[in-house]
């Protein structure tokens, strides 16, 4: 089986997500330090423009956005599942609220704690990626606001504890305990989140026991080398899945836009069309060919 390698940075919120995973299903891999701005010059080739964080890369295939990224490490290493006891509908439906009405609730704690510290260079990259201008003044007067509405909605989880089970479904780890623990992993870093946590003893050590699965065995990797792998796989016989009655056909040229933030169109020729998922043959002169994989939910075709 191919490596798998692994882009990110480490203060990245949706980078610990998959490390987390990675530490859950016991696993090796290697990790490339990825800029955490614009330009990413060794990021771009492999995924055609795509400028999130992270991505997963097996060879030539290249995996964007966690859902996806998750989906194929599911397929790839089943045992143990994120989805015990058929919890598929919670652990996805989970992530369209963590990943995006939550994180932001935690991005406007960091950013008005940390906003006057932050390099100016950082903050325009991020308003340019949010498609609107981050005003730090503005967010930093809605702090107080932000963290009643994080404490609320925490306290679903206190709930959920309450009855002493180890994870948020029972005695097993699934995908909704990664989906929450990064959020509060990454406003924990803001002294008064941290207090809001730590103000809910069963979450507190819901925590530390996320925290004690580890991120699996991870080795280092040069950002050229991960661009050498790409390069060095032939994935030219790849075949894909169009499914019956969609829009558009194998082979036609199509671009892939996230549609909430980063929206970077990507372009390439068609080959995989599901509701799980698009994967497009995207060539250019750094990695020649590179299959790039997204999830349906959450990207246009067009
Ligand atoms: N839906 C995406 C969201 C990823 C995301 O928002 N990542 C942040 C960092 S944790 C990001 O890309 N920030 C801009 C960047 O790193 O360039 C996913 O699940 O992977």
């Amino acid at each position: 089986m191919s490596d798998i390698i692994y882009h990110h940075y480490d203060p990245s919120p949706f980078g610990e997500k998959i490390r987390t995973i990675f530490g859950f299903k016991g696993m090796s891999w290697k990790s490339v330090q990825i800029p955490r701005v614009m330009p990413k010059p060794d990021v771009v080739p492999l995924t055609g423009g795509y400028r999130k964080t992270p991505i997963m890369q097996i060879g030539a295939h290249v995996y964007c956005d966690t859902q996806a990224i998750i989906q194929e490490l599911e397929k790839r290493y089943p045992d143990p599942t994120l989805f015990p006891d058929g919890s598929e509908f919670l652990g996805w439906g989970m992530s369209f609220w963590t990943d995006k009405l939550l994180f932001s609730t935690a991005v406007g704690i960091v950013f008005g704690t940390f906003g006057d510290q932050m390099p100016p260079e950082f903050v325009k990259d991020r308003s340019e990626y949010s498609g609107g201008s981050i005003n730090i003044e503005k967010m930093k007067a809605a702090l107080p606001v932000a963290l009643q509405q994080f404490a609320a909605m925490l306290d679903w989880a206190e709930q959920g504890l309450a009855d002493g089970r180890s994870f948020l479904l029972g005695e097993k780890p699934s995908l909704v305990d990664f989906d929450l623990y990064f959020n509060v992993w990454f406003a924990g870093r803001a002294p008064a989140a941290k207090k809001v946590i730590e103000a809910f003893p069963r979450l507190t050590a819901w925590t530390e026991r996320i925290a004690a699965l580890g991120h699996g065995e991870r080795t280092e990797l040069s950002s050229t080398e991960a661009l050498q792998i790409a390069k060095a796989d032939d994935v030219s016989g790849y075949r894909g899945v169009i499914a019956e009655g969609e829009a558009h056909s194998g082979g036609d040229t199509v671009t892939i836009t996230p549609n909430d933030s980063g929206r970077v169109p990507v372009t390439g020729e068609l080959v995989t069309l599901t509701n799980r998922e698009i994967a497009i043959r995207h060539q250019n002169d750094i990695v020649d060919e590179v299959i790039i994989h997204f999830p349906r939910a959450g990207f246009i075709v067009s």
